[in-house]
């Protein structure tokens, strides 16, 4: 199934693996509207703009009044990307005993096609800066620029894209929320978004094919080996996103590696039968500002959003 999308993603450094390269363009086909098909192409400044946009909201506390703005806004901005969208409401009780207000939040392109490609990212932030070195910031909610914004910024630029050329196939954008509500040594506090989709369906009969998380995607030096579980339960999408990025001159950060197994979104689709995997940074434990204060906009590099958001791009145009 070709996608409509052209454009060698702009700005790739053209340096494809050997064995990797990629000259086809013939799948592609000249978008619905007047839009020039060489113009759709991944924009990074596009993508670092609607991190920016998040954190200026505020921490998107499950509760709070930012992340009652900031659900409101990613429903109008995927409207505006000509998604179909869909919400799921429900209220979940945290680990500490806390009833969190859920919303899912679901775009879809082409809602009519059977099989569903699922792309998803948690657009909640972590009330607790607990990693911090500082003690006194422990109890401060994070911006969360990376852990939470980056994925979804990658997500709506995606949308952006998706939008102008219409493809033909059934992708499907979650913005997961109650992800990072979680404790320590309490695999179940983590995700609880996600373990609610995966439980309820979003629209009747709802079961996406394979699913791709991104998760702490525009961190400086940012790393994405294959995540353990992930490598393990979708081997296939592993080696298509890997053969993606390699395509599109990001191999580097994509390495043929195996990292560590994380609790994370992913898993509660896995554990529903998806195949699904996790694009994380993850260099021998999570980014320096993972859980800090410093998780903010200045720690974001457009550099990593543009790795990403290209490498996923060249996966749609072929997968
Ligand atoms: C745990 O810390 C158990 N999992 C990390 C998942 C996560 C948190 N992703 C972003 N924030
Ligand atoms: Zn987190």
């Amino acid at each position: 199934m070709g996608l409509v999308m052209l454009g060698n993603c702009g700005g790739a450094t053209g340096q494809a693996a050997s064995g990797e390269s990629d000259t086809a363009d013939s799948a592609a086909i000249a978008p619905t509207d007047s839009t020039a098909a060489e113009d759709i192409r991944f924009d990074a400044d596009s993508a670092y703009s609607y991190v920016a946009t998040q954190v200026s909201f505020g921490p998107r506390v499950p509760g709070s009044e930012s992340h009652a703005k900031t659900s409101a806004w990613l429903e109008r901005e995927l409207r505006r990307h000509g998604a179909e969208v869909t919400l799921q409401h429900a209220k979940l009780k945290a680990f500490d005993g806390t009833e969190l207000p859920m919303t899912n939040i679901m775009g879809s392109y082409k809602p009519d096609k059977s099989d569903r490609l699922l792309l998803l990212a948690h657009y909640d932030t972590r009330p607790w800066a607990d990693q911090d070195a500082t003690a006194a910031n422990r109890k401060k909610a994070i911006d969360g620029a990376n852990d939470g914004a980056s994925g979804v910024g990658v997500l709506l630029e995606t949308a952006r894209m998706l939008g102008a050329a219409q493809p033909d196939k059934g992708i499907d954008i979650l913005f997961v929320d109650c992800e990072d509500y979680g404790t320590e040594g309490d695999d179940e506090s983590w995700a609880m978004g996600a373990r609610y989709f995966a439980a309820h369906p979003i629209k009747p009969g709802y079961k996406p094919s394979r699913a791709i998380l991104l998760d702490m995607v525009g961190g400086i030096g940012a790393e994405f080996p294959a995540e353990y579980l992930s490598r393990s339960n979708a081997p296939e999408i592993d080696d298509a996103i890997r053969s993606a990025a390699a395509r599109a001159g990001h191999s580097a950060k994509f390495p043929r590696k195996i990292g560590g197994a994380i609790t994370d979104d992913h898993v509660e689709l896995i554990k529903a039968g998806i195949p699904a995997i996790d694009i994380i940074d993850y260099r021998g434990g999570f980014c320096p500002t993972w859980h800090t204060m410093d998780d903010n906009m200045d720690n974001i590099d457009k550099e990593t959003l543009r790795a990403v958001g290209e490498t996923l791009f060249e996966y749609l145009r072929k997968n």
